[in-house]
């Protein structure tokens, strides 16, 4: 049973600098959170950042949801099943990035306790996840070029570009014309609107596997009107954050493939009830990041692991991210474009407390 739940807020450096149409990201900020009970462990990662930039989730609001409600219900009625803990949560609006954590550290400690991977557990197949490489905004296209030729070299197959308005069509166009056969794809972290319906079209010129999350959020109905003049798929990102927004997307066209990101969509219960949706309605699927740990990368290769995921995801080896990673092993691209998924129990990766400690910003202790 569980008696006792940590949360850390660490602060990370990261090897070089994130830019996407919604800031820069020199340092990355998450929460930890480490369950214990009869001598098991379970790690979970919470994704939200240090500001509202992609989500309206923070470190801050996180901190909050978990210390002051969900943490608590666990507490007081400690789950011996995962639909256990999911009938916590009832009752607590909002806030997946929160729940995703809590959720990812039950898994890891259920599966330690049953001796089984999280890729087992989630009935995943595939022991080899295809990943790619998502490069942040870059402040030429003679420099984007560099940063993909680099990436291609270290043996990444598929390449996703961060664009925004102003930094686009030109960066699109150069990386295409010196790479006319990679597999290539673009992300504007919804950074457009309906007055660049006829701007966005000229990505169909690029042969570009999808265009990820043109529009704001929260709008659908614009998404659909651009998939119909639109030839390459749409894929939405922040647009879905639940198994419902999944299925009204797909309903109205509104896109063709579906970034899954666990921690969006408030946890690997849910992210498997999209995919299991999208297998369903023959939907390409993938897995998308938040520049996580060893912790959340081994969250999300397992979950890639499931047959629906064919597209490459973004979930590259841990020496694109951070000088010292907090777990371990460290995650290495084999020379196919592939990472392994971890076969032992839960996660499958060991967490280093020392780095953790070097970390931490702020620590809560909470009792049964
Ligand atoms: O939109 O996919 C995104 C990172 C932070 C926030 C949003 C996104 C991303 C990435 C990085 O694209 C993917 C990775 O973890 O390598
Ligand atoms: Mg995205």
């Amino acid at each position: 049973m569980l008696s006792n739940i940590e949360m850390r807020h660490i602060r990370m450096d990261l090897k070089s600098p994130f830019r996407t149409s919604f800031g820069v990201e020199q340092k990355r900020d998450c929460l930890i959170i480490r369950l214990e009970g009869d001598g098991i462990e379970g790690w979970g990662e919470c994704v939200a950042g240090d500001r509202p930039g992609y989500s309206y989730e923070t470190t801050g609001t996180a901190w909050h949801i978990l210390a002051e409600f969900l943490i608590p219900a666990v507490l007081e009625n400690p789950p011996a099943s995962i639909d256990a803990l999911l009938a916590c949560f009832s009752g607590i609006k909002g806030h997946p990035q929160a729940r995703a954590c809590l959720e990812m550290a039950y898994w890891d400690f259920l599966g330690k306790r049953q001796g089984l991977s999280l890729r087992r557990m989630l009935g995943g197949l595939k022991d080899r996840i295809p990943v790619g490489v998502s490069i942040g905004i870059q402040d030429s296209p003679a420099l984007m070029i560099e940063r993909v030729e680099s990436y291609l070299r270290q043996g990444y197959t598929r390449i996703k570009l961060k664009i925004e308005p102003g930094n686009d069509l030109q960066v699109v166009e150069a990386v295409r014309a010196a790479y006319p056969g990679i597999a290539l794809q673009v992300d504007a972290n919804a950074a457009y609107n309906t007055a660049d319906h006829d701007h966005l079209l000229k990505l169909d010129a690029f042969e570009l596997e999808l265009v990820e999350q043109p529009y704001a959020e929260d709008d659908l109905i614009d998404h659909a009107e651009l998939q119909k003049d639109l030839q390459t798929p749409v894929c939405l990102d922040e647009s879905i954050l639940s198994r419902r927004h999944a299925r009204q997307a797909l309903q109205i066209d509104a896109c063709r493939v579906i970034n899954i990101k666990p921690a969006r969509v408030g946890g690997l219960s849910e992210g498997v009830a999209i995919h299991d949706l999208c297998l369903a309605k023959d939907i390409p699927v993938w897995c998308g990041g938040m520049l996580e740990t060893g912790i959340g990368r081994a969250s999300n290769l397992a979950i890639a692991s499931l047959p629906g995921f064919t597209l490459h995801s973004d979930i590259s080896a841990s020496e694109r991210y951070y000088q010292r990673d907090i777990a371990h092993p460290l995650f290495e691209l084999n020379p196919d474009s592939t990472i392994n998924v971890p076969d032992a129990p839960g996660l499958g990766v060991e967490v280093d407390r020392e780095a953790l400690e070097l970390f931490t910003l702020r620590y809560q202790d909470f009792k049964h």
